[in-house]
């Protein structure tokens, strides 16, 4: 028979997330979709954000649905329980469970909080269809991964164990979803692997997925990605936490694409303890056009504390490398981290300049559940100011440090900004790779946003 199941990215209401203009297909869920439809569910996919569905739409388009699962990241959690209240009251037949990171880390707070009837923990595809087949026989007490009511409390089941091969599962349903709505159109992306075996204190990462890495085969993404340039798309980013972890396999899928003349551009994540000239070289033989580096911070006492697992000398000697390659890279860089004062500050900014890589992020330090930075945020001397999921943005400051008001941090943000990219040297360099659209591409919402407050606030 098979349930009718629906998936949604809820919309992000009006918050601040809209203004950066993600434009990204929810692949967790489409991942979820796949799966499903191996059984008989017949299942749909709603990004109701991509989609700009208002609510009496997305309640029209799940009325019939006997499963419906909501995802959820902090600035949509506001918008994921009211969302999921309100399906609740329309279709009294229908299971809501939520899921993704921000529930799997506030499991109990969102079923207190909400009418939902479960939690799905961490990876989603086996749990749900467990959750599908156990509401077909029966309940879902016994669903392992799953944070559930009993009556009038709330209990966690076991953890789910992680899928052992990631080429076991189906590539993600993209056909679930209105892809022609994403932009760049003829750009998407891919997840290569799940996890990260490192521990910094302000990453979700390792605790999602056990601080274990897992990577599918290089045929197997090379795979996907031959499918999605047939589709016609020309430009893949690779969005696992770092792709180049596994160097083998990062050169088995370069060898994959030179064998089979594969044409297309496409970009990945990196750590600057983790690149070399035969890898760089390699990469960029085989259409790589972007790499994209965590740093984080100027000072190596900072990356100690926030268990970066790299110093800054690393930093420097990797992006003197770089510079040996026409790549365009991107930094990004975080401003209030535990310990940072103005001078720190003021360091980070000016390593950006000094390492001067093609794009710089500045980021500010945003304690997300499931981080060591939240639940220990009284060691680091740090304190949430802002009580309020939706500015979980990593754009506006949610916290402050000993020595930086959350005021403070909000103007150095700005600043990074604009001492970055308004430099004579700087601009003239993107002028002369014909940078400056895609430099208006992915970050132009943020920067532009960061000049507009920095001229209004006059905090250059
Ligand atoms: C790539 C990435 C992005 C990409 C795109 C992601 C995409 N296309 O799906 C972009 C750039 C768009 C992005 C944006 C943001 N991201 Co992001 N992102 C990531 C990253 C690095 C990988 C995500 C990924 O692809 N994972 C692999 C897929 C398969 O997993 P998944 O999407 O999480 O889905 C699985 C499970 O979570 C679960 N699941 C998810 N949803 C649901 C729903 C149901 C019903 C069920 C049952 C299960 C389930 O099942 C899925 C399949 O196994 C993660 C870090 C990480 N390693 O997870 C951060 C991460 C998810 N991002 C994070 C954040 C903060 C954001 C932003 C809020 C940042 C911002 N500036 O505002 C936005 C939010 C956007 C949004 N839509 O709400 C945080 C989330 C923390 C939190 N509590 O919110 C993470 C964990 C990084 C961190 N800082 O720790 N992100
Ligand atoms: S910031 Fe990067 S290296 Fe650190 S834990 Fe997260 S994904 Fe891993």
């Amino acid at each position: 028979m098979g349930l009718d199941i629906a998936l949604i990215h809820p919309p992000f209401g009006k918050g601040d997330v809209r203004k950066l203009d993600i434009c990204s297909p929810p692949l967790g869920l489409a991942y979820i979709g796949a799966f499903l439809r191996q059984s008989d569910h017949r299942v749909s996919v709603i990004d109701a954000e991509i989609e700009r569905l208002n609510k009496a739409q997305i309640l029209d388009r799940v009325n019939k649905a006997d499963l419906v699962g909501i995802t959820t990241t902090a600035p949509t959690y506001n918008s994921a329980i009211e969302l999921t209240n309100l399906i609740k009251q329309s279709n009294t037949n229908a299971t809501v469970v939520l899921g993704g990171p921000q529930a799997t880390f506030l499991d109990h707070e969102c079923l207190e909080r909400s009418a939902a009837d479960a939690v799905v923990r961490g990876e989603g595809e086996r749990t749900m269809l467990d959750i599908a087949t156990s509401l077909e026989s029966g309940t879902l007490q016994d669903v392992e991964g799953i944070t559930v009511r009993e009556g009038e409390t709330i209990v966690r089941n076991p953890d789910r164990k992680l899928i052992d091969d990631l080429d076991d599962i189906p590539f993600p349903a993209r056909d679930l979803l209105h892809m022609e709505k994403y932009s760049p159109a003829n750009s998407t992306g891919v997840i290569s692997s799940r996890g990260c075996p490192f521990k910094c204190i302000f990453c979700a990462s390792s605790k999602l997925y056990d601080k274990k890495f897992r990577s599918r085969s290089a045929h197997n993404v090379y795979e996907e990605v031959a499918q999605l340039v047939g589709q016609g798309y020309s430009n893949v980013t690779m969005l696992d936490d770092n792709f180049i972890l596994n160097k083998e396999r990062a050169f088995k899928f370069a060898d994959l694409v030179e064998k089979n003349n594969l044409k297309f551009e496409w970009s990945c994540t990196g750590r600057v303890d983790f690149i070399d000239e035969d890898l760089l070289c390699r990469l960029h033989e085989v259409g790589c056009n972007g790499l994209f580096f965590g740093v984080e911070s100027a000072s190596n006492d900072t990356l100690k504390l926030i268990k970066k697992g790299f110093t800054t000398d690393q930093i420097t000697n990797a992006f003197d490398v770089l510079k040996n390659y026409d790549f365009p890279t991107t930094a990004s860089f975080m401003i209030g981290l535990p310990g940072d004062d103005p001078v720190k500050v003021a360091d980070t900014i000016n390593l950006a300049k000094q390492i001067n890589p093609d794009f710089a992020m500045f980021s500010v330090t945003t304690p997300y559940p499931g981080t060591e930075l939240y639940d220990n945020i009284d060691d680091y001397d740090l304190e949430i100011t802002i009580d309020d999921w939706t500015k979980f943005t990593l754009t506006k400051p949610v916290v402050r440090t000993s020595a930086l008001s959350t005021a403070d941090l909000h103007r150095w943000f700005l600043r990074a900004y604009f001492h970055f990219y308004v430099r004579a040297s700087y601009l003239r360099r993107a002028v002369a790779k014909k940078q400056m659209g895609f430099v208006l591409s992915p970050i132009k919402n943020t920067i532009a946003d960061a000049f507009r407050g920095a001229i209004a606030q006059h905090s250059i």
